[in-house]
C-alpha cells in the first residue's frame, strides 16, 4: 500500500495538476514528495540519494515545460522517482522494482512521460539530440528537448561524444548538468576538478550574479534574458573560469551554476532558457540525499541503502546476514588484495564502482595500484590493455551489464593483442530488482566467439579465489572470471590456501545413471539440490560443473556423451550462444546423438523481480530443472522441497 501523502501531493496525478499550484506552494510540494520517497523506499528498497537531490529540479521541470510533448530524458534514471510520482505513478509506487510492478528506471512502455528508456549512464544527451534533430526534420520547432545528466555520467565518453555532435547541430537542446559532486562513490577525474572550480569560484559567481541583477527586471535573471545572457557570457566566463569554459568550447551556451534546491529560482531560470534557441547547458548544483540528514552525510551508502528506518535513517540489517556466506564481491575484494600483496605486478581497475565491486578495499590499502577511472568502461578496458602491454597484470572489474559498452575494446585492444588482462565480471546473470537494463545475461554468449579469451565462472567462493589466483600466473592471456550478484555457498571456510585450477577443466560432482546435467557457475548449486531431489524418487542424474566455457573441457564432454543420451545444460545467461550452444556444437561436431535440453534465459528481455521469481519465469530454478529432467526421462513431476 502507498504511504500517506501530504495535502498538496495527494492532489497531484499529473503535471497538469502540478501546474495549477502557485509558485509559492512548490516548496511545500517538494517537501511532501521528498517525505513520500523516503517512506516508500524505507520499506521497499531502491535508489534514494540521487532522487532526493533532484526533487526541486523535477518539480520545476514539469512546472515549466509541457511534458510529455516536450521531451524530458533522465540519464541513468535512478534519480527519476519524483518524476514517476508526478507523472501518474504515485499510487503504484509501492510496486517499484517489483515483479509486475513498475520499473526502477524510466521506461518508454510504462509511461508517455518516460521519453527514453534508461539504466546505463551517459546516454541522455545522445537520445535528446536525436529527438531534437528529428523534431526539426519534422518541422516541429516548438518542442523542447531536455537531458538531465549527473556530473558522474558527464564523464562517460558517450556524453562527450554527444556534446561534440550537438555543438554543431543548432538543435533545440537543453542539457541540465546535475552537479552533486558524487557518482556512487566520490566522483573522480579532471572534469570533477573543473566543475568544483566553477562552483567555488567566488569571483565568477559574485560578478555573474551582479551582472544578472543589474540587467534584471521581473526575474532575478532579467526580463530580457537573451540580452542578459549575451552580455554576461563570454567575457566573464573567459576571464574568470579556468582557461575557458569547457561547455562553451563545445558551442553550448553555459548558464549557472544555480542552486538546485531553490525551486522558485529554478522555474524562473528554466522559463528564461525556454526562449533561447540552440544547444545550451544549465549547471545546477544539488546535494545528493538532500533533506534526509543521514543520507546527506553517508552519500555512498544511501545511493541504494536497502531497508532503513525512515525517521532515523538507521539501516535495518537482516540479522541472518552475519551467519550467511560472504558476497562474491567481498571475496573478490579481499582476494585481489591478498594476491596484490604477493604479486607486485597486479593492479586493480574499476569504472566508477569501487564500493559495488569491493575494489575499495585495495584502493584503501594500495592507492597507487588501484584505480577508479570514472564511468568509462571502454577506457577502463583499454587502460588495462596499456598496463598489460607493459608488464602489469590488471584485474579489471566491470559489472557484466556495463561491460557491454566495452565489447570492441575487449576484442580489439585485449584479445587480439593476447594481453594478460583479467576481467572480473561482477553481477553476471539475473540481478533481480534493477531489471532488464542491468541483468548480466549476455556475457557468456558475447564473449564465447572471441579468440584467445579464457572464459570461466566459479560455482562458489573457493573457485572464485582459485580462478583469480590462476589468472595471474604467467602468460595466461585474456582471462574472464564471471560471478553473480549476491552470496556464495561455502561460508566461513572460503579463505583456503590458493590452488591453481587447470585451465579448461571441469569437475564431475555426482555420478549418474539416467541423465547428465551440465552447469556453469553459481547456478550449479541449484543443480546440486535438484539432483538430490531427483534421487529421492529414483532418478539418478550426474552433475558436471563445467567451470570453463572456453576452452571447454572436451574430455568431460566425451565422457558425458558416451555415457548419457539425455543431457541438460543450465546457465544463468542467454540460452542463445552460451554453454548450451557450446555443448550442442560439440555434440554435432563429434557425431554424438543425445536429447539435449538447454535451460537459461530465453530470447526475451527479463524485467524486474526477485532473482528467484525471475529464475522461475526462465524455468531455470530447481523446479525447472526437475521438470526438465522428468520430461527427458518420462518420470512423474515432483515438487521440489523448499
Ligand atoms: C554505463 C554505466 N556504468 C555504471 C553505472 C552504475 N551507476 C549507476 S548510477 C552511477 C553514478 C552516476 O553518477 P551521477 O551521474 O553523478 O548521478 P548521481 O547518482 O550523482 O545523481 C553509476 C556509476 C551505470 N548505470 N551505467
Amino acid at each position: 500500500m502507498a504511504s500517506t501523502q501530504g495535502t498538496l501531493l495527494s492532489e497531484i496525478y499529473s503535471p497538469t495538476d502540478l501546474k495549477k499550484l502557485k509558485e509559492t506552494q512548490l516548496s511545500q510540494l517538494c517537501d511532501e514528495i521528498r517525505q513520500f520517497i523516503i517512506n516508500e523506499t524505507s520499506t521497499n528498497p531502491g535508489h534514494l540519494g540521487a532522487g532526493l537531490g533532484v526533487v526541486e529540479l523535477t518539480v520545476a521541470l514539469h512546472y515549466v515545460f509541457n511534458t510529455p510533448y516536450d521531451k524530458l530524458i533522465w540519464d541513468v534514471g535512478h534519480q527519476a522517482y519524483a518524476h514517476k510520482i508526478i507523472t501518474g505513478r504515485k499510487d503504484i509506487f509501492h510496486l517499484n522494482r517489483m515483479i509486475d510492478g513498475i520499473s526502477g528506471f524510466p521506461k518508454m512502455s510504462e509511461s508517455e512521460y518516460d521519453a527514453f528508456g534508461v539504466g546505463h549512464a551517459s546516454t541522455s544527451i545522445s537520445a535528446a539530440l536525436g529527438m531534437a534533430v528529428s523534431a526539426r526534420l519534422q518541422n516541429d520547432n516548438k518542442r523542447q528537448h531536455i537531458a538531465v545528466i549527473g556530473d558522474g555520467s558527464m564523464t562517460g565518453g558517450q556524453a562527450l561524444e554527444a556534446m561534440n555532435n550537438a555543438g554543431v547541430s543548432k538543435a533545440n537542446l537543453l542539457v541540465i548538468l546535475n552537479d552533486n559532486g558524487i557518482a556512487i562513490d566520490k566522483n573522480v577525474g579532471a572534469m570533477k576538478d573543473y566543475l568544483t572550480h566553477i562552483t567555488t569560484s567566488r569571483t565568477y559567481n559574485r560578478l555573474k550574479d551582479k551582472v544578472w541583477y543589474l540587467m534584471g527586471g521581473n526575474t532575478r535573471y532579467g526580463t530580457n534574458s537573451r540580452a542578459v545572457v549575451k552580455q554576461i557570457s563570454n567575457a566573464l566566463k573567459l576571464t574568470l573560469l579556468k582557461k575557458s569554459n569547457l561547455f562553451e568550447s563545445f558551442n553550448f551556451r553555459y548558464f549557472g551554476p544555480v542552486d538546485g534546491h531553490d525551486v522558485v529560482q529554478l522555474t524562473e531560470v528554466l522559463n528564461d532558457l525556454k526562449n533561447i534557441p540552440g544547444p545550451k547547458l544549465l549547471h545546477v548544483v544539488t546535494v545528493k540525499g538532500k533533506g534526509f540528514t543521514v543520507a546527506e552525510n553517508n552519500q555512498t551508502t544511501f545511493h541504494a541503502p536497502g531497508l532503513f528506518n525512515p525517521q532515523t535513517g538507521e539501516i535495518i540489517e537482516d540479522k541472518k546476514c552475519k551467519t550467511l556466506p560472504p558476497k562474491y564481491q567481498i571475496v573478490f575484494g579481499k582476494t585481489i588484495l591478498e594476491l596484490a600483496e604477493l604479486n607486485p605486478k597486479i593492479v586493480g581497475i574499476t569504472p566508477a564502482m569501487p564500493t559495488g565491486c569491493s575494489l575499495n578495499l585495495m584502493m584503501a590499502k594500495m592507492p597507487n595500484r588501484a584505480f577508479d577511472v570514472g564511468i568509462a568502461e571502454q577506457h577502463a578496458v583499454t587502460f588495462s590493455a596499456g598496463l598489460a602491454a607493459t608488464g602489469m597484470i590488471p584485474f579489471c572489474n566491470i559489472y557484466s551489464s556495463f561491460m557491454q559498452r566495452a565489447y570492441d575494446q575487449v576484442i580489439h585492444d585485449v584479445a587480439l593483442q593476447n594481453l594478460n588482462v583479467v576481467f572480473c565480471l561482477d553481477r553476471g546473470g539475473i540481478v533481480g530488482e534493477d531489471g532488464a537494463t542491468h541483468h548480466g545475461v549476455y556475457d557468456l554468449a558475447y564473449f564465447r566467439c572471441i579468440p584467445n579469451l579464457t572464459i570461466s565462472s566459479p560455482m562458489n567462493e573457493i573457485e572464485l579465489r582459485n580462478l583469480m589466483f590462476t589468472a595471474q600466473l604467467d602468460n595466461m592471456g585474456p582471462f574472464v572470471i564471471r560471478y553473480p550478484r549476491g552470496r556464495g555457498v561455502v561460508g566461513d571456510g572460503w579463505r583456503k590456501p590458493f590452488e591453481k585450477i587447470e585451465v579448461g577443466t571441469g569437475r564431475k560432482l555426482r555420478e549418474g545413471k539416467d541423465l547428465a546435467i551440465l552447469s556453469i557457475g553459481h547456478i550449479g548449486n541449484l543443480v546440486t539440490k535438484a539432483c538430490a531431489d531427483l534421487s529421492e524418487v529414483g532418478v539418478e542424474a550426474a552433475h558436471y560443473d563445467m567451470r570453463f566455457l572456453k576452452p571447454i573441457d572436451e574430455a568431460l564432454l566425451h565422457e558425458v556423451f558416451r555415457k548419457y543420451d539425455k543431457v541438460i545444460t543450465i546457465e544463468d545467461g542467454t540460452i542463445i550462444g552460451g554453454l548450451g550452444s557450446a555443448v550442442i556444437e560439440f555434440m554435432n561436431d563429434h557425431n554424438y546423438k543425445a536429447s539435449v535440453k538447454r535451460l537459461g534465459v530465453p530470447d526475451t528481455f527479463i524485467e524486474q523481480g526477485t532473482v528467484s521469481e525471475l529464475y522461475r519465469i526462465c524455468g531455470c530454478d530447481v523446479q525447472g530443472i526437475i521438470e526438465t529432467a522428468n520430461e527427458l526421462t518420462g518420470q512423474k513431476v515432483i515438487v521440489p522441497k523448499a
